[in-house]
């Protein structure tokens, strides 16, 4: 049987375990990313490990999500980054050189390579052949430290695209449309392999916004070919060297295949509150408009900077809305400069943003209340935009910089529009390089590592209870995001300092909730999170499981769990329950008394753990292997290594 391009990665990086389910595979990670807001808690982690310099073939470590500096906590840990990154061997991108993804892209991504990253969306690295998978910061410290990475035997899934897109269709349509086939729950497990004839129509940043939006779907990566686009791209980036060619054996075998027809795509738009809610434009058609933001990692490049310029040349941006343009990279903004596209986005009246995460985290260009707005980032949780009420629709750069013009949902049946078709951007022979804003580890001074008050130390747990005792403390519905969680926006200043960040989780759906939690620690008992399908769907961001343990909470009873979330509970200590009855959820109220005493027993024998509540008996499932259950008993990953 032969392979696909996931097997052949896969098999070529396998240090531990075996492809075959239920086996858990531990590979070989080559190169790492962490970006400020994970990063800071990550290398604290590294740190305490004790080893000399990182163990992988590279790591970066980016400053691009807490840019707005508000107070000194922000300029703190970037200080911070810069000295660990000289002290343990690690690339530092300064702030004002990009998002994380886009400029990895740009600069490091190579085919046939595994990347792990303390950010979702580092699966966008697949759009170059590259397995790049989302983790949270503990398991990326340990990668750094040449530590296996450990991800359960895959199910793999052929996209099969034949066709080539057209009239006003874009690769955003089509990570739209994997939504609409996939939804954002279920695929836990998945690593989607893209092939087909209609990927040599595709450019790798057209790739790249796919394999993005994979981290929506819940997908542990999504991964393309490495073929002559991929080489034409590194060559324009002036690394050809860093090119091999990676294809699916004739015969490879998938667990399954969808057939995909690009010519077949129209504009797509995923409606408030999810990136699953997908809808046609054409059924839009009419709806006001009031911001319009064009940016993120997901569709921030030159290809789609130059479109929205096209778009936007010598027209005003309606007076209706407010225009934030922030383009991914300081390597894409200095082309837009260069060729003139960046004086037709001022002209129009566009708002030049920073090349950072900003809007797209609810870091700043927070809309109105009620407001519509139009965006070209990947998630539209309720409130990440930082307004509660919000109503973010998610579309591509075509798509938002025609409702800018408009004021309204474009109409594309409109004889204008319809006659036209979105600009062909061509791919540039050559992208101008400045790596000015990179301190490569080599070059840097070995200065002592900068620590600013809002540092703290990354907090610890106890093993696991022999007995537990615990309380439902909150009961929360289905798709509880990790933006629910734990915050980010203006929260974001306190990732360094656990103590000051705990106080907000659950800010938006229950703010009583640390204090309760607090009480129950005082009464010696431990808090237990109830909540639906999908819990922890979204960022990557540790800190939705640190911040939790932090306030004593033990376990998380849940219908499902996203993989990364479910990966740092365990990281730290906390047990997620699934229910074998989702029936059971409906019975259970805020404030019941839970006697777990049979929790730990359950997860050293690997058993189903039996919950009494209320004079019933509910029974639930871990899926752990018996790796994670060790981690699990000693109170999380920090405690079993050993560390300092
Ligand atoms: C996000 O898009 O939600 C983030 C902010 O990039 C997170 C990481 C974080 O919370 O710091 C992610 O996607 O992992
Ligand atoms: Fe930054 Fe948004 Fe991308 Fe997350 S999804 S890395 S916040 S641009």
């Amino acid at each position: 049987m032969g392979r696909g391009i996931v097997s052949q990665i896969l098999q070529s990086h396998l240090m531990e375990g075996s492809m075959l389910p239920p086996d858990e595979l531990g590979i070989r990670i080559d190169q790492t990313l962490t970006q400020d807001a994970t990063g800071t808690m990550a290398y604290l982690q590294f740190e305490s490990m004790g080893i000399a310099r990182v163990a992988t073939e590279l790591s970066v470590s980016y400053v691009d999500h807490n840019t707005a500096q508000m107070g000194f906590e922000n300029a703190d840990d970037h200080a911070y980054l810069q000295s660990v990154a000289a002290r343990f061997g690690i690339v530092y991108s300064r702030a004002g050189n990009g998002i994380c993804h886009q400029v990895h892209l740009e600069r490091f991504g190579k085919p046939g390579s595994t990347l792990l990253g303390s950010d979702s969306h580092t699966p966008m690295g697949g759009g170059l052949g590259q397995l790049a998978i989302g983790a949270g910061g503990l398991d990326v410290a340990v990668a750094m430290g040449g530590g296996a990475f450990f991800l359960p035997a895959p199910t793999l899934t052929l996209v099969r695209l034949t066709g080539r897109l057209g009239g006003w269709a874009s690769a955003k349509d089509l990570a739209l449309r994997m939504l609409s086939i996939l939804g954002t729950k279920g695929n836990v497990g998945t690593i989607i392999e893209y092939g087909g004839p209609g990927v040599a129509s595709l450019s790798v940043p057209e790739r790249a916004t796919i394999a993005n939006m994979g981290a929506e779907l819940g997908v542990t990566s999504s991964v393309f070919p490495s073929d002559e686009r991929t080489r034409r791209f590194l060559a324009a980036q002036g690394r050809e060297h860093d090119w091999t060619a990676l294809e699916a054996e004739a015969d490879a075998e998938y667990d399954r295949v969808i057939e995909l027809d690009l010519g077949e795509l129209e504009p797509l738009a995923a409606c408030p509150h999810s990136p699953g809610n997908i809808r046609s434009l054409r059924e839009l058609q009419g709806l006001k408009v009031d911001q319009v933001c064009i940016g993120s990692c997901t569709n921030s490049s030159l290809q789609d900077m130059r479109a929205v310029a096209a778009i936007l040349r010598e027209k005003t941006v309606h007076p209706g809305v407010s225009l934030g343009i922030a383009p991914g990279s300081r390597q894409v903004l200095r082309a837009l400069a260069k060729d003139g596209s960046l004086a037709s986005l001022i002209d129009s009246g566009a708002r030049i943003l920073e090349s950072a995460c900003g809007f797209c985290i609810g870091n700043g260009f927070s809309p109105g209340s009620k407001a519509v707005s139009f965006r070209t980032s990947n998630r539209n949780f309720e409130g990440r935009s930082g307004t509660g009420d919000a109503q973010v629709y998610l579309v591509s750069p075509e798509v938002a910089a025609l409702a800018a013009l408009t004021g309204r949902a474009p109409d594309l049946s409109d004889a204008g529009l319809a006659s036209a078709a979105r600009p062909a951007i061509a791919e540039p022979e050559r992208y101008e390089q400045d790596d000015g804003l990179f301190i490569f580890p080599d070059s840097a001074p070995a200065a002592p590592v900068q620590r600013g008050p809002n540092i703290g130390e990354p907090p610890r747990t106890q093993p696991f209870p022999e007995s537990l005792r615990g309380v439902v403390a909150i009961k929360a519905g289905d798709k509880i995001s990790t933006d629910h969680i734990m915050p980010a926006g203006a929260r974001l200043k306190y990732r360094s300092n656990i103590a000051a960040y705990a106080a907000f989780v659950f800010e938006g759906l229950d703010p009583g909730f640390s204090a309760r939690c607090a009480g129950l620690r005082d009464s010696g008992l431990h808090a237990v999170v109830v909540a639906g399908e999908s819990y922890g769907q979204g960022s990557s961001r540790e800190h939705a499981a640190i911040c939790p343990m932090y306030l004593g909470v033990k376990a998380v009873l849940a219908k499902s769990f996203e993989r990364i979330h479910a990966a740092n509970l365990v990281n730290f200590g906390i047990a997620p329950l699934i229910f074998v009855q989702p029936n059971d959820y409906e019975a259970l109220e805020r404030d019941e008394a839970i006697d777990a005493s049979d929790l730990r027993k359950a997860i050293e024998a690997g058993r189903n753990p039996l919950l009494a509540i209320g004079g019933r008996i509910v029974e639930c499932r871990l899926e752990l292997s018996p790796r994670q259950r060790l981690i699990l008993l000693a109170g999380g990953l920090l405690n079993l290594r050993g560390a300092r």
